[in-house]
């Protein structure tokens, strides 16, 4: 099986499973797990935060985000694709509640323009906005990586309403490595920065929130609250430290893929993409004659793992465990079913 339905399929390496074996635990709610002290320190450094604390997934980092930057009532803004309003099962407002106001982002990106025509003047009727969130490389756009710039703009405009900054960064180091931006050149412009071990980095579970040490110490409270202690995590944890020190250049790798990948497909009758849009490693195209969900089982039975992402949509992610051979592969296959054969 080529699997390309998520860049969170892969399985951990044998050096990975080796650093696992090897690790040294405590019980980490007691705050004695060495591996996951370092794991936090390590990721802290990177991002240049005073602070992060391992968790079990981006859905938890994301919502233990909102929950900390927030109270109930509060109103945060992002863009209307965003994971955590399209697949984190209405956590914002079930855990947090808070109200999302969608903005509408060019493949998930916005602009400080769109954040102005949403700000409102203080008024006892309104309710209070008070984050910002963005998500970079964006999923749904497409592995899309926001400009710094832009960033930077809306960062402003954050600043001078009294906004919070939240940065979906499960996938931030896709965006570091394509871009030659460093994380925390990224990571300066929000107050706390989410990022995840185990999509293409390729590490077994696990997460981190990061932002200023008071942040993620009141952060720590909700993961508690939402059963997120874990007790020997340093088993996991040493999988995403292997996994932050070794895997996280080669990404490279998966964005040449996606890249080839792309632009096959481009000259495939019954497909439409534009390759140019493929910055990095997920590629979504759509079929002009054939149902996705269809389409999505003839691959499977074929031998390619794929996800139906609408009616007429396809999203396939390059990862650790694909090859520049297993894309050729892939290639000839959807080839041969987008042709109807
Ligand atoms: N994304 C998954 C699915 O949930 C769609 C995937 O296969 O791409 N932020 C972003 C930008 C994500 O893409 C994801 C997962 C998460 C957060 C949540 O991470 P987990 O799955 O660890 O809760």
């Amino acid at each position: 099986m080529i699997d390309l339905r998520s860049d969170t399929v892969t399985k951990p390496t044998g050096e990975m499973r080796e650093a696992m074996a090897q690790a040294e635990v405590g019980d980490d709610v007691l705050g004695d797990d060495p591996t996951v002290i370092e794991l936090e320190k390590r990721t802290a450094e990177i991002l240049h935060k005073e602070a992060a604390v391992y968790v079990a997934s981006g859905t938890m980092a994301n919502q233990m985000a909102i929950r900390t930057h927030t109270e109930p009532g509060d109103e945060m803004l992002c863009d209307r694709e965003t994971h955590s309003y399209y697949y984190e099962c209405g956590g914002p407002a079930a855990l947090s509640g808070v109200t999302m106001r969608l903005l509408a982002g060019v493949r998930g990106i916005f602009t400080a323009e769109d954040v102005k025509s949403a700000l409102r003047p203080v008024n006892v009727h309104f309710p209070r906005t008070r984050l910002i969130f963005v998500e970079n490389t964006h999923n749904r756009g497409g592995g899309s990586i926001w400009p710094l710039e832009g960033i930077g703009e809306v960062a402003g405009l954050a600043g001078e309403n009294g906004f919070r900054m939240h940065l979906d960064g499960a996938r931030l180091w896709n965006a570091s490595v394509a871009t030659g931006i460093a994380e925390a050149e990224y990571a300066a412009y929000f107050d706390s920065v989410s990022v995840c071990f185990s999509k293409g980095l390729g590490a077994p579970v696990g997460s981190a929130l990061a932002g200023s040490g008071d942040f993620v110490e009141r952060a720590r409270r909700f993961r508690k609250m939402l059963g997120g202690g874990m007790r020997q995590a340093g088993i996991i944890a040493a999988g995403a430290l292997y996994a932050l020190e070794h895997h996280r250049e080669r990404l490279a790798e998966d964005h040449a893929n996606a890249r080839k990948l792309a632009e096959a497909l481009a000259g495939m009758g019954g497909i439409e993409i534009d390759p140019n849009e493929v910055e990095t490693n997920i590629v979504f195209f759509r079929l002009t004659s054939l149902p996705a969900a269809q389409f999505k089982e003839t691959l499977h039975e074929r031998g390619v793992g794929v996800l139906a992402s609408g009616e007429d949509t396809i999203r396939a992610v390059t990862n650790l465990m694909v090859t520049g051979e297993d894309v050729d592969r892939a290639i000839e296959i959807i080839q041969k079913a987008a042709a109807g054969n």
